[in-house]
């Protein structure tokens, strides 16, 4: 047992001091057969992911990198929506743990006082019309100091220590993500999406906000209205019409 309060995500933790990427080993481990809920967390990366082949700063013995292998019974176009379920759950866990207000900012960052502390990564493999697996990987700057981050970010980054003044305790930040993670699972398993999208449009910082989305070949500028079924952003556009956008870097105007 892992003497944590959950029904499925963490019932089976592996811990490494090292690895390239928790993702890769959960994938890894999800072809194997690992069962839903598995939990691996490294102590530090030495090639974590960020998205579209970027990279993630994993510096041992001051943060979390975790990624939650998931087998829920829905559809790959329905696959979007877990990212939101990682994002109320690290918001949830910094509000618990470490005292701060936590903002989510579509579609994979968490900020607090405008920087961002977390970044989210899921990656999918689907058969036909149904999800294999899910692996959410999940990377919360802790306890990481100033003279820990690259000069070059692509977004103003802090972490949880640096914003409450204090350290904040990696195990019990890590607990409060488990739970919070396994309470929101059990209840979209439950009862479907809509309580998640709820959470999430509660702590979203892009909902009512004027916005610029950088997406593949275009950009979209407009006021969010919300996001849909597949996890897409509702932006409405000053010539009122109302765009979807998928996916994309998203500047929220002043
Ligand atoms: C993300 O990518 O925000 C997703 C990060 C996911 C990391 C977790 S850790 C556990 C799991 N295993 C993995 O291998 N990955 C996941 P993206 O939005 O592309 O942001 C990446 C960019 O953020 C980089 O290009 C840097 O500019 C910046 N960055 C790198 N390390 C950072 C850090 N520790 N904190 C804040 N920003 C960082």
């Amino acid at each position: 047992s892992t003497g944590l309060n959950v029904k499925i995500v963490g019932t089976s933790l592996v811990c490494v001091s090292e690895t390239e990427s928790t993702n890769i080993l959960a994938g890894r481990l999800a072809e194997e057969g690992a069962a839903e809920g598995t939990v691996v967390i490294a102590d530090s990366q030495n090639r974590g992911k960020g998205r579209l082949g970027r990279l993630w700063e994993s510096p041992a013995g001051v943060n979390l990198y975790c990624s939650v292998i998931l087998r829920p019974p829905i559809m790959p176009i329905h696959a979007p929506q877990l990212t939101f379920l990682s994002a109320v759950a690290v918001a949830e866990a910094i509000e618990r743990a470490a005292g701060l207000i936590p903002v989510i900012k579509w579609p994979n960052d968490v900020l607090v006082n405008g920087f961002k502390v977390a970044g989210l990564l899921n990656e999918m493999s689907a058969e036909m019309e149904r999800v294999d697996y899910l692996v959410l990987g999940i990377g919360v700057n802790i306890n990481m100091q100033r003279s820990q981050f690259p000069g070059d970010l692509r977004h103003p980054a802090s972490s949880l220590a640096i914003e409450a003044g204090h350290g904040v305790e990696r195990l019990s930040f890590t607990r409060a993500l488990l739970e919070a993670l396994d309470s929101h699972y059990d209840s979209y398993c439950a009862e479907g999406y809509a309580p998640l999208r709820q959470a999430w449009l509660d702590r979203s910082a892009v909902m009512g906000r004027r916005v610029r989305v950088n997406c593949q070949e275009r950009q979209v500028s407009g006021t969010v209205e919300g996001i849909d079924e597949i996890g897409a952003l509702l932006v409405r556009t000053p010539d009122g019409k109302q765009e979807r956008v998928l996916a994309g870097d998203v500047t929220i105007d002043e």
